[in-house]
């Protein structure tokens, strides 16, 4: 079946879904595609951190009635190191803070809006085969296959590529185009979301000779907890005894005990730096993870997807109507934010985690860093800013 849309986008995680409600605020209406159910986007365990900026967008979009309600302001964080564990404070050295509420969270409130403001098929889910074509021609066209089994074909004035790290948009661009820069790390991250409520008012980042440990949480009676682990650990080796009792150990202080609970949730994420440039090639332009992934160490993922769209809205409208002047600077004024965050995650990442056969050299290196950042209020601030975020595009 054959139809047109100004603007086919692909796959309804946060860059998708924000990108479709903003340009539904300015009149452009978009189908928007998703391969997995509802269901399984809206259950998908992820990010946790929302920037001081992201809070914002989301305000101003009008998608922040649960966000204000449940949403939970940091100040700080807390680093541990060498036996210590030293807070942090970013309201006093920038005056900005961070939001904790869930990825999972931000895809419901979004999905639920888009849905009310566009009927039940706002979002294609469940939808397979999709393909991108004749992006060389001012018609891009957009094909998937629907739940039901009907086959379509959308012509558009713009496609955007918002389909993650393992999509098919950005393989979709001619070869030669792109140029990948990318870094794998010899570790990965196990994470578990656990019935039990934090044991800690602040995130809790910590360095430890048996490898990294973060606590985190998503509500007060919630929290979400990761261990450095090695790139092929097999979760079944990792019952849950054993994971509590590698995170009391990593997390040891005395006279501080770490609440156990029922693990609800659990999963290994490998980590990963990766930047392709540029974001567009003539009309299909990528978005969040499916052009950049950043390690989860700054917490930077899900802000820079947000970031991306909160720029392709505008650059999206001014093509369409002539103006493209936004389009053209749209992949160098994301880059830019992306390569600060790049810089930023791989910096948080190998200062706190243990590089397999690492020699005392980069212990004591890591240390000392460590050390300064709690003790220089210049250094701290550099932290606290890149972790707070860049100001967002208005
Ligand atoms: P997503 O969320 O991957 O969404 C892409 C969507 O596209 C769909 N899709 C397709 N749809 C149609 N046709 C196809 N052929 C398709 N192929 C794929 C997918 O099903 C999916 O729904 O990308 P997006 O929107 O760019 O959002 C990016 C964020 O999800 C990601 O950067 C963050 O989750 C990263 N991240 C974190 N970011 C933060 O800002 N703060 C954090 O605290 C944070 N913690 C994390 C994280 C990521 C983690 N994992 C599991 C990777 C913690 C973890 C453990
Ligand atoms: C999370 O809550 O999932 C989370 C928090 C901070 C990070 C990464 C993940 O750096």
């Amino acid at each position: 079946m054959r139809s047109r849309s100004q603007v086919g986008i692909v796959g309804a995680g946060p860059a998708g879904l924000l990108l479709s409600h903003l340009l539904a605020q300015r009149g452009i209406d978009s189908v928007l595609i998703e391969i997995r159910s509802r269901e399984y986007c809206e259950a998908r365990q992820r990010a946790g951190v929302l920037e001081d900026g992201s809070v914002r967008l989301l305000r101003e979009a009008g998608l922040a009635a649960r966000l204000d309600q449940q949403g939970i302001e940091h100040g700080g964080i807390y680093l541990q190191f060498g036996g210590e564990r030293r807070h942090l404070d970013f309201r006093d050295l920038t005056g900005r803070t961070v939001t904790v509420y869930a990825q999972t969270e931000v895809v419901k409130d979004i999905i639920s809006r888009r849905i009310a403001d566009a009927g039940p098929g706002a979002i294609q889910f469940s939808a397979t085969d999709t393909e991108v074509a004749d992006l060389d021609t001012d018609r891009p066209v957009l094909r998937y296959t629907s739940e039901d089994g009907v086959r379509y074909e959308v012509t558009c004035d713009a496609i955007a590529g918002c389909d993650g790290f393992h999509g098919i948009c950005r393989p979709a661009m001619p070869a030669g185009t792109l140029t990948t820069v990318e870094r794998d790390y010899p570790y990965a991250w196990l994470g578990i979301l656990a019935d039990v409520p934090p044991s800690t008012d602040e995130l809790i980042y910590a360095h430890h000779p048996r490898g990294f440990a973060l606590h985190s949480l998503r509500t007060p009676a919630i929290s979400r907890l990761y261990l450095q682990v090695s790139p092929d650990e097999d979760i079944a080796s990792w019952p849950d005894e054993r994971i509590w009792a590698e995170l009391s150990e990593r997390f040891a202080l005395p006279g501080w005990t770490l609440r156990q609970g029922p693990v609800l949730d659990k999963g290994i994420t490998p980590m990963r730096s990766f930047v392709s440039s540029p974001m567009r090639y003539g009309r299909l332009f990528l978005a969040g993870d499916s052009a950049h992934i950043v390690p989860p160490t700054g917490a930077k993922g899900l802000n820079l997807a947000l970031a991306d769209v909160a720029h392709l809205a505008p650059a999206l409208d001014g093509l369409l109507r002539g103006r493209p002047a936004l389009a053209d600077a749209y992949s160098a004024t994301c880059l830019e934010r992306v390569w600060r965050s790049t810089h930023f995650s791989w910096w948080m990442t190998t200062m706190l985690h243990q590089t397999p056969g690492a020699d005392a050299m980069e212990t004591q290196l890591q240390l000392s860093q460590l050390r300064y950042i709690t003790t220089s209020r210049a250094a701290a601030t550099s932290l606290a800013e890149n972790y707070t975020g860049l100001p967002f595009p208005t």
